[in-house]
Protein backbone atom coordinates (compact mmCIF):
# COMPACT_ATOMS: atom_id res chain seq x y z
CA UNK A 1 0.00 0.00 0.00
CA UNK A 2 1.63 3.07 -0.63
CA UNK A 3 2.26 6.35 1.04
CA UNK A 4 1.16 9.40 -0.78
CA UNK A 5 4.21 11.20 -0.36
CA UNK A 6 6.26 7.73 -1.54
CA UNK A 7 8.48 8.22 1.50
CA UNK A 8 7.90 5.81 4.58
CA UNK A 9 6.16 7.15 7.37
CA UNK A 10 8.01 8.33 9.99
CA UNK A 11 7.51 7.52 13.79
CA UNK A 12 8.46 9.20 17.12
CA UNK A 13 7.81 6.94 20.25
CA UNK A 14 7.65 9.02 23.74
CA UNK A 15 8.49 6.43 25.73
CA UNK A 16 10.95 3.38 26.11
CA UNK A 17 10.10 1.08 29.33
CA UNK A 18 7.25 -1.52 29.22
CA UNK A 19 4.89 0.38 26.80
CA UNK A 20 7.30 1.65 24.62
CA UNK A 21 9.13 -1.41 24.23
CA UNK A 22 5.71 -3.31 23.58
CA UNK A 23 5.04 -0.60 20.91
CA UNK A 24 8.67 -0.83 19.25
CA UNK A 25 8.00 -4.11 18.81
CA UNK A 26 5.25 -3.60 16.68
CA UNK A 27 6.62 -0.94 14.69
CA UNK A 28 9.15 -3.54 13.78
CA UNK A 29 7.02 -6.71 12.94
CA UNK A 30 3.43 -4.79 11.29
CA UNK A 31 5.49 -4.50 7.70
CA UNK A 32 6.43 -8.40 8.03
CA UNK A 33 2.78 -9.51 9.13
CA UNK A 34 0.82 -6.79 6.67
CA UNK A 35 0.18 -4.87 3.94
CA UNK A 36 0.57 -1.36 4.89
CA UNK A 37 2.99 1.57 3.87
CA UNK A 38 6.35 1.57 4.55
CA UNK A 39 7.34 3.41 7.93
CA UNK A 40 10.36 4.40 9.02
CA UNK A 41 11.39 4.23 13.42
CA UNK A 42 12.95 7.78 13.72
CA UNK A 43 13.33 8.53 17.27
CA UNK A 44 12.71 7.70 20.45
CA UNK A 45 12.02 9.72 23.54
CA UNK A 46 12.85 9.62 27.16
CA UNK A 47 14.48 11.18 30.25
CA UNK A 48 17.34 9.35 31.09
CA UNK A 49 19.89 10.12 28.68
CA UNK A 50 21.92 6.61 29.34
CA UNK A 51 18.70 4.31 29.63
CA UNK A 52 17.37 6.43 26.17
CA UNK A 53 20.64 5.36 24.54
CA UNK A 54 20.76 1.86 25.17
CA UNK A 55 16.46 1.79 24.60
CA UNK A 56 17.26 2.74 21.26
CA UNK A 57 19.82 0.74 20.16
CA UNK A 58 18.31 -2.28 21.90
CA UNK A 59 14.41 -1.46 20.06
CA UNK A 60 16.00 -0.35 17.09
CA UNK A 61 15.18 3.45 16.71
CA UNK A 62 17.14 5.48 14.31
CA UNK A 63 18.21 8.63 17.27
CA UNK A 64 17.17 9.02 20.55
CA UNK A 65 16.67 12.38 21.97
CA UNK A 66 15.35 13.48 25.53
CA UNK A 67 13.27 16.29 24.18
CA UNK A 68 9.81 15.70 22.83
CA UNK A 69 9.38 18.89 21.50
CA UNK A 70 12.26 18.25 19.04
CA UNK A 71 11.25 14.97 18.35
CA UNK A 72 7.58 16.01 17.28
CA UNK A 73 8.74 18.76 15.14
CA UNK A 74 10.52 16.93 13.16
CA UNK A 75 9.52 17.03 9.37
CA UNK A 76 10.41 13.16 9.31
CA UNK A 77 8.07 12.80 11.71
CA UNK A 78 4.32 11.54 10.76
CA UNK A 79 3.30 9.59 13.72
CA UNK A 80 3.75 10.46 17.42
CA UNK A 81 3.09 7.63 19.55
CA UNK A 82 2.31 8.17 23.23
CA UNK A 83 3.56 5.92 25.74
CA UNK A 84 4.34 7.94 29.21
CA UNK A 85 2.31 8.11 32.01
CA UNK A 86 -1.02 9.41 31.99
CA UNK A 87 -0.28 13.06 33.43
CA UNK A 88 1.82 13.80 30.24
CA UNK A 89 -0.62 12.08 27.48
CA UNK A 90 -3.06 15.86 27.12
CA UNK A 91 0.63 18.27 26.69
CA UNK A 92 2.02 15.68 24.04
CA UNK A 93 -0.94 14.97 22.34
CA UNK A 94 -2.62 18.11 21.75
CA UNK A 95 1.23 19.43 20.54
CA UNK A 96 1.81 16.96 18.19
CA UNK A 97 -1.94 17.52 16.71
CA UNK A 98 -1.25 21.36 16.25
CA UNK A 99 2.22 19.98 14.81
CA UNK A 100 0.51 18.53 11.73
CA UNK A 101 1.05 14.75 13.58
CA UNK A 102 -1.24 11.77 13.25
CA UNK A 103 -1.16 10.31 17.01
CA UNK A 104 -1.49 7.00 18.70
CA UNK A 105 -1.89 7.84 22.50
CA UNK A 106 -1.90 4.99 24.95
CA UNK A 107 -4.96 4.35 27.44
CA UNK A 108 -6.71 6.08 29.64
CA UNK A 109 -6.45 8.81 27.39
CA UNK A 110 -5.86 11.42 30.30
CA UNK A 111 -6.07 12.17 33.95
CA UNK A 112 -9.09 13.72 33.59
CA UNK A 113 -12.30 14.66 31.81
CA UNK A 114 -10.93 18.28 31.67
CA UNK A 115 -8.17 17.22 29.95
CA UNK A 116 -9.78 14.73 27.40
CA UNK A 117 -11.58 16.80 26.33
CA UNK A 118 -8.90 19.53 25.35
CA UNK A 119 -7.32 16.68 24.03
CA UNK A 120 -11.04 15.89 21.77
CA UNK A 121 -11.02 19.48 20.76
CA UNK A 122 -7.71 19.54 19.37
CA UNK A 123 -8.42 16.06 17.78
CA UNK A 124 -11.53 17.39 16.25
CA UNK A 125 -9.62 20.11 14.70
CA UNK A 126 -6.73 17.79 12.86
CA UNK A 127 -9.26 15.54 11.42
CA UNK A 128 -10.27 18.33 9.75
CA UNK A 129 -6.99 18.61 8.38
CA UNK A 130 -6.95 14.66 7.45
CA UNK A 131 -5.09 13.16 10.71
CA UNK A 132 -5.89 10.27 12.87
CA UNK A 133 -5.93 10.65 16.69
CA UNK A 134 -5.93 6.97 18.33
CA UNK A 135 -6.24 5.77 21.35
CA UNK A 136 -4.60 2.31 22.38
CA UNK A 137 -6.78 0.04 24.24
CA UNK A 138 -4.86 -2.85 22.59
CA UNK A 139 -7.07 -5.47 23.82
CA UNK A 140 -9.76 -4.41 20.87
CA UNK A 141 -7.05 -6.22 18.55
CA UNK A 142 -6.91 -9.69 20.24
CA UNK A 143 -8.67 -11.66 17.53
CA UNK A 144 -10.63 -13.98 19.68
CA UNK A 145 -12.50 -10.67 21.15
CA UNK A 146 -12.98 -9.54 17.38
CA UNK A 147 -14.88 -12.65 17.06
CA UNK A 148 -16.59 -11.95 20.37
CA UNK A 149 -17.58 -8.57 18.98
CA UNK A 150 -18.40 -10.39 15.72
CA UNK A 151 -20.67 -13.48 17.22
CA UNK A 152 -22.59 -10.73 18.96
CA UNK A 153 -23.28 -8.23 15.98
CA UNK A 154 -24.40 -10.92 14.62
CA UNK A 155 -27.29 -11.60 16.84
CA UNK A 156 -25.34 -14.92 17.52
CA UNK A 157 -26.50 -14.20 21.52
CA UNK A 158 -29.94 -12.64 20.95
CA UNK A 159 -30.32 -9.56 23.29
CA UNK A 160 -27.54 -9.30 25.45
CA UNK A 161 -29.07 -9.38 29.36
CA UNK A 162 -25.33 -9.61 31.74
CA UNK A 163 -21.90 -9.09 31.43
CA UNK A 164 -19.18 -9.80 33.50
CA UNK A 165 -15.80 -8.46 33.15
CA UNK A 166 -12.86 -8.55 35.66
CA UNK A 167 -9.52 -7.49 35.19
CA UNK A 168 -7.76 -9.02 37.90
CA UNK A 169 -3.99 -9.05 38.62
CA UNK A 170 -1.36 -9.34 41.83
CA UNK A 171 1.50 -7.20 41.59
CA UNK A 172 0.44 -5.45 44.61
CA UNK A 173 -0.26 -8.10 47.14
CA UNK A 174 3.17 -7.51 48.89
CA UNK A 175 2.62 -4.80 51.26
CA UNK A 176 6.98 -4.47 50.43
CA UNK A 177 6.51 -3.44 46.60
CA UNK A 178 8.20 -0.24 45.94
CA UNK A 179 6.29 3.02 45.20
CA UNK A 180 5.95 3.49 41.64
CA UNK A 181 4.45 6.84 39.02
CA UNK A 182 1.14 3.74 38.77
CA UNK A 183 0.35 4.17 42.38
CA UNK A 184 0.65 8.14 42.67
CA UNK A 185 -2.78 10.08 41.66
CA UNK A 186 -1.11 12.92 40.39
CA UNK A 187 0.91 10.81 37.77
CA UNK A 188 -1.34 7.63 36.90
CA UNK A 189 -4.84 9.33 37.56
CA UNK A 190 -6.47 6.60 39.45
CA UNK A 191 -5.29 2.80 40.39
CA UNK A 192 -6.51 -0.38 39.30
CA UNK A 193 -9.25 1.34 38.05
CA UNK A 194 -7.94 3.59 34.98
CA UNK A 195 -4.74 1.19 34.52
CA UNK A 196 -6.61 -1.71 33.89
CA UNK A 197 -10.79 -1.01 35.03
CA UNK A 198 -10.34 0.97 32.07
CA UNK A 199 -9.46 -2.11 29.62
CA UNK A 200 -12.53 -4.11 31.05
CA UNK A 201 -14.63 -0.82 30.76
CA UNK A 202 -13.89 -0.25 27.57
CA UNK A 203 -14.03 -4.14 26.09
CA UNK A 204 -18.06 -3.62 27.46
CA UNK A 205 -18.43 -0.89 24.88
CA UNK A 206 -16.58 -2.47 22.42
CA UNK A 207 -18.30 -5.63 22.77
CA UNK A 208 -21.81 -4.28 22.39
CA UNK A 209 -21.02 -0.97 21.05
CA UNK A 210 -23.51 0.76 23.37
CA UNK A 211 -22.79 3.73 25.84
CA UNK A 212 -22.72 3.40 29.66
CA UNK A 213 -25.58 5.27 31.28
CA UNK A 214 -25.03 5.05 34.68
CA UNK A 215 -22.77 4.06 37.27
CA UNK A 216 -22.10 2.76 40.76
CA UNK A 217 -18.97 2.65 42.10
CA UNK A 218 -17.12 0.63 45.37
CA UNK A 219 -12.99 1.64 45.65
CA UNK A 220 -9.85 0.50 47.45
CA UNK A 221 -6.86 0.87 48.50
CA UNK A 222 -5.93 -2.09 50.65
CA UNK A 223 -2.37 -1.12 51.42
CA UNK A 224 -2.02 2.73 52.40
CA UNK A 225 1.39 3.16 52.35
CA UNK A 226 4.44 1.45 50.54
CA UNK A 227 8.45 1.88 50.28
CA UNK A 228 9.12 5.00 48.68
CA UNK A 229 13.32 6.13 47.49
CA UNK A 230 13.41 8.11 50.72
CA UNK A 231 11.14 6.15 52.97
CA UNK A 232 7.36 5.08 53.24
CA UNK A 233 5.26 6.95 51.00
CA UNK A 234 1.46 7.27 50.57
CA UNK A 235 -0.54 5.20 48.05
CA UNK A 236 -2.95 7.93 46.23
CA UNK A 237 -5.00 5.71 44.14
CA UNK A 238 -7.20 2.58 44.46
CA UNK A 239 -5.56 -0.92 44.88
CA UNK A 240 -8.78 -2.49 43.57
CA UNK A 241 -11.97 -1.07 42.07
CA UNK A 242 -15.72 -2.80 41.02
CA UNK A 243 -18.55 -1.02 39.32
CA UNK A 244 -22.02 -1.84 38.06
CA UNK A 245 -22.91 -0.27 34.94
CA UNK A 246 -26.34 -0.22 32.84
CA UNK A 247 -25.89 0.23 29.38
CA UNK A 248 -28.32 2.57 27.53
CA UNK A 249 -29.86 -1.00 25.85
CA UNK A 250 -30.53 -1.76 29.52
CA UNK A 251 -27.84 -4.46 29.60
CA UNK A 252 -26.15 -4.57 33.22
CA UNK A 253 -22.31 -5.04 33.16
CA UNK A 254 -20.39 -5.85 36.27
CA UNK A 255 -16.63 -4.52 36.55
CA UNK A 256 -13.61 -5.61 38.49
CA UNK A 257 -10.29 -4.32 38.78
CA UNK A 258 -7.50 -5.50 41.25
CA UNK A 259 -4.19 -5.54 41.60
CA UNK A 260 -4.17 -7.53 44.69
CA UNK A 261 -6.21 -10.59 43.16
CA UNK A 262 -3.12 -13.66 44.65
CA UNK A 263 -2.51 -15.54 41.70
CA UNK A 264 -4.19 -13.54 39.04
CA UNK A 265 -1.25 -12.85 36.24
CA UNK A 266 -2.79 -11.31 33.71
CA UNK A 267 -6.46 -11.70 33.94
CA UNK A 268 -9.00 -9.88 31.96
CA UNK A 269 -12.03 -12.37 32.01
CA UNK A 270 -15.17 -11.11 29.92
CA UNK A 271 -18.51 -13.39 30.26
CA UNK A 272 -21.48 -12.35 28.28
CA UNK A 273 -24.94 -13.60 28.63
CA UNK A 274 -27.98 -13.11 25.59
CA UNK A 275 -31.54 -14.73 25.33
CA UNK A 276 -30.09 -16.98 22.57
CA UNK A 277 -26.18 -17.92 23.89
CA UNK A 278 -23.34 -16.94 26.10
CA UNK A 279 -19.28 -15.80 25.29
CA UNK A 280 -16.52 -16.71 27.70
CA UNK A 281 -13.09 -15.35 27.12
CA UNK A 282 -9.82 -14.96 29.48
CA UNK A 283 -6.56 -13.38 28.46
CA UNK A 284 -4.43 -15.54 30.08
CA UNK A 285 -5.64 -18.33 27.14
CA UNK A 286 -6.15 -15.25 24.25
CA UNK A 287 -6.18 -17.62 21.31
CA UNK A 288 -9.60 -19.18 22.78
CA UNK A 289 -13.20 -18.34 22.34
CA UNK A 290 -15.78 -20.33 24.43
CA UNK A 291 -18.75 -20.01 22.66
CA UNK A 292 -22.55 -21.39 24.08
CA UNK A 293 -25.24 -21.99 21.38
CA UNK A 294 -28.72 -21.65 23.65
CA UNK A 295 -30.79 -22.92 20.78
CA UNK A 296 -29.02 -26.21 20.03
CA UNK A 297 -31.75 -29.18 21.42
CA UNK A 298 -30.59 -29.07 25.44
CA UNK A 299 -28.95 -32.59 25.32
CA UNK A 300 -26.45 -31.34 23.38
CA UNK A 301 -25.64 -27.81 24.70
CA UNK A 302 -22.22 -26.50 26.11
CA UNK A 303 -19.48 -24.10 25.64
CA UNK A 304 -17.59 -24.81 22.58
CA UNK A 305 -14.24 -23.95 22.78
CA UNK A 306 -13.19 -21.85 19.15
CA UNK A 307 -9.79 -21.43 18.79
CA UNK A 308 -9.06 -18.59 16.82
CA UNK A 309 -6.08 -19.49 14.69
CA UNK A 310 -7.45 -19.75 11.35
CA UNK A 311 -7.67 -18.02 8.52
CA UNK A 312 -10.95 -17.10 8.35
CA UNK A 313 -10.71 -15.40 11.91
CA UNK A 314 -10.02 -11.32 12.66
CA UNK A 315 -6.42 -10.90 11.64
CA UNK A 316 -5.95 -14.62 10.49
CA UNK A 317 -3.27 -16.00 8.07
CA UNK A 318 -0.76 -12.78 8.32
CA UNK A 319 1.26 -14.81 10.89
CA UNK A 320 1.60 -18.38 10.48
CA UNK A 321 -0.38 -21.06 9.61
CA UNK A 322 -3.86 -22.29 10.96
CA UNK A 323 -3.61 -23.51 14.09
CA UNK A 324 -0.40 -21.34 15.22
CA UNK A 325 -1.15 -19.51 18.34
CA UNK A 326 -0.34 -15.44 18.88
CA UNK A 327 0.58 -13.81 21.75
CA UNK A 328 0.01 -10.54 23.96
CA UNK A 329 2.39 -8.54 21.75
CA UNK A 330 0.47 -9.56 18.37
CA UNK A 331 -2.14 -7.39 19.25
CA UNK A 332 0.54 -4.31 19.38
CA UNK A 333 0.98 -5.04 16.18
CA UNK A 334 -2.77 -5.41 15.26
CA UNK A 335 -3.53 -1.74 16.26
CA UNK A 336 -0.18 -0.16 14.15
CA UNK A 337 -2.10 -2.10 11.21
CA UNK A 338 -5.12 0.02 11.78
CA UNK A 339 -3.49 3.04 12.51
CA UNK A 340 -1.25 3.00 9.43
CA UNK A 341 -4.56 1.88 7.59
CA UNK A 342 -6.87 4.23 9.12
CA UNK A 343 -3.84 7.33 7.92
CA UNK A 344 -4.24 6.36 4.66
CA UNK A 345 -7.55 6.09 4.31
CA UNK A 346 -8.53 2.74 5.81
CA UNK A 347 -10.97 2.43 8.00
CA UNK A 348 -11.63 4.58 10.78
CA UNK A 349 -9.31 3.91 13.95
CA UNK A 350 -11.64 2.57 17.21
CA UNK A 351 -11.47 3.69 19.89
CA UNK A 352 -10.63 7.35 18.70
CA UNK A 353 -10.38 10.40 21.72
CA UNK A 354 -13.92 11.21 21.70
CA UNK A 355 -14.09 7.38 22.86
CA UNK A 356 -11.76 8.37 25.77
CA UNK A 357 -13.22 10.88 26.60
CA UNK A 358 -16.59 8.50 27.45
CA UNK A 359 -14.51 6.49 28.85
CA UNK A 360 -12.74 8.99 31.09
CA UNK A 361 -16.36 9.94 32.57
CA UNK A 362 -17.25 6.76 33.42
CA UNK A 363 -13.90 6.38 35.58
CA UNK A 364 -14.88 9.36 37.18
CA UNK A 365 -18.32 8.19 37.63
CA UNK A 366 -17.00 5.11 39.35
CA UNK A 367 -15.10 8.03 41.75
CA UNK A 368 -17.90 10.04 42.47
CA UNK A 369 -19.93 7.07 43.40
CA UNK A 370 -17.56 5.47 45.63
CA UNK A 371 -17.28 8.77 47.33
CA UNK A 372 -20.94 9.25 47.53
CA UNK A 373 -21.46 5.65 49.43
CA UNK A 374 -22.15 3.80 46.10
CA UNK A 375 -24.78 6.26 44.64
CA UNK A 376 -25.91 6.08 41.12
CA UNK A 377 -24.24 8.59 38.96
CA UNK A 378 -26.43 9.43 35.40
CA UNK A 379 -23.84 9.97 32.77
C1 LIG B 1 -0.54 -2.82 34.24
O1 LIG B 1 0.07 -3.76 34.97
C2 LIG B 1 -0.60 -3.16 32.76
O2 LIG B 1 0.67 -3.11 32.23
C3 LIG B 1 -1.49 -2.14 32.05
O3 LIG B 1 -0.96 -0.83 32.15
C4 LIG B 1 -1.69 -2.53 30.63
O4 LIG B 1 -2.61 -1.67 30.00
C5 LIG B 1 -2.21 -3.96 30.57
O5 LIG B 1 -2.29 -4.35 29.24
C6 LIG B 1 -1.31 -4.91 31.30
O6 LIG B 1 -1.13 -4.45 32.61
Amino acid sequence: MPHPSHRPLGVALIGYAFMGRAHSQAWRTVGAAFDVPEIARRVIVGRDEHALAEAARRLDWEEHTTDWRAAIAREDVDIVDICTPGALHAEIAIAALEAGKHVLCEKPLANSSEEAERMVAAAQAAARRGQVAALGHTYRRVAALRLARRFIAEGRLGRLRQIRAAYLQDWLVDPEAPMSWRLRKETAGSGALGDIGSHAIDQVCFLTGARVASVRGRLATMVPERPGPDGPEPVTVDDAAWATLELEDGTIASIEASRMATGAKNRMSLEVYGTRGALRFDLENLNELWFLDATAPAEEQGFTRVLVTEPEHPYGGAWWPQGHVLGWEHSFTHQARDLLRAITGGEPFSPDFADGLALQRVLEAVIASDAADGATIAL
